[in-house]
């Protein structure tokens, strides 16, 4: 159970970091198992909707996502569909929490690049904005070092900004940087097995992984029943295929 003072940050600032929601031995299991998968796509040059890589200096391929892992392994369904992750999203969505999508970011040690200013749901386009939330699964300990989330607090209250190209990344999406109030800025450092939850419209980002360390994490996107998407997001969404959707055990 969330205390009240957690459900005022998140409603105050848009995201709420909630630590052990997880215990480490499970965390190691599954972190593991997802490194050794993305290290094997890198090499098998799999399909490249389901990864994506980073490249080192040397021209050498390191992982760098993993595309819905739910889709791919059972065991990303077992460790995400449990009682005391759904818990927590039932408290903050206020309804039942049911997952639309995931992915899993890694920022190899010395490696991966920021992730600029966004917003989920300029990509996602649920409505009401207050029917989608982001739980990001630290699988390291994270913080400005490695590459933790950074939140624009309040910012889930202006509303969805418009997102450009950014130069030379298309595949980065962020606003006009003189859109966004920094001075609102606050790192989200959380330890392994910790949950960073946000809303839809909160401003995030990621840093580079500055640090000797690995930065994993895995972000599963969750609505309630009364989420709409004009973008087609949810056509797709896990929670509306029998065949492999859990129940929170
Ligand atoms: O983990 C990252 O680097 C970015 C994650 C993110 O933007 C998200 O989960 O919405």
């Amino acid at each position: 159970m969330l205390s009240t003072a957690q459900k005022q940050q998140y409603t105050d600032n848009g995201w709420l970091v909630v630590e052990n929601v997880f215990d480490t031995v499970e965390v190691d299991a599954l972190r593991d198992f997802a490194t050794q998968m993305a290290e094997d796509d890198v090499k098998n040059n799999a399909d490249v909707s389901s990864y994506a890589v980073d490249y080192a200096e040397d021209g050498s391929a390191l992982p760098r996502k993993i595309g819905s892992p739910f889709l791919r392994d059972e065991r990303f369904r077992q460790f995400a569909m449990q009682r005391k992750l759904c818990d927590i999203l039932n408290e903050l969505l206020g309804d039942e929490a049911l997952m639309a999508t995931d992915q899993i970011f890694m920022k190899p040690p010395r490696h991966g690049t920021e992730k600029p200013y966004h917003q989920d749901n300029f990509y996602f386009n649920v409505t009401p904005a207050e029917a989608m939330i982001t739980a990001w699964i630290a699988l390291d300990d994270v913080d400005e070092e490695n590459g933790c989330l950074e939140y624009i607090s309040g910012s889930h209250k202006d509303g969805i900004i418009e997102h450009e190209p950014v130069p030379g990344e298309t595949y980065n999406l962020t606003p006009n940087p003189d859109a966004l109030d920094l001075s609102r800025a606050a790192y989200a450092r959380v330890k392994k097995g910790g949950v960073v939850f946000h809303h839809g419209v909160c401003f995030h980002k990621s840093g580079a992984n500055h640090s000797d360390r690995w930065r994993r994490a895995y972000a599963t996107h969750w609505v309630t029943a009364a989420a709409q998407s004009a973008s087609g997001l949810l056509d797709k969404a896990y929670f509306k295929n029998p065949d492999i959707y859990l129940q929170p055990v």
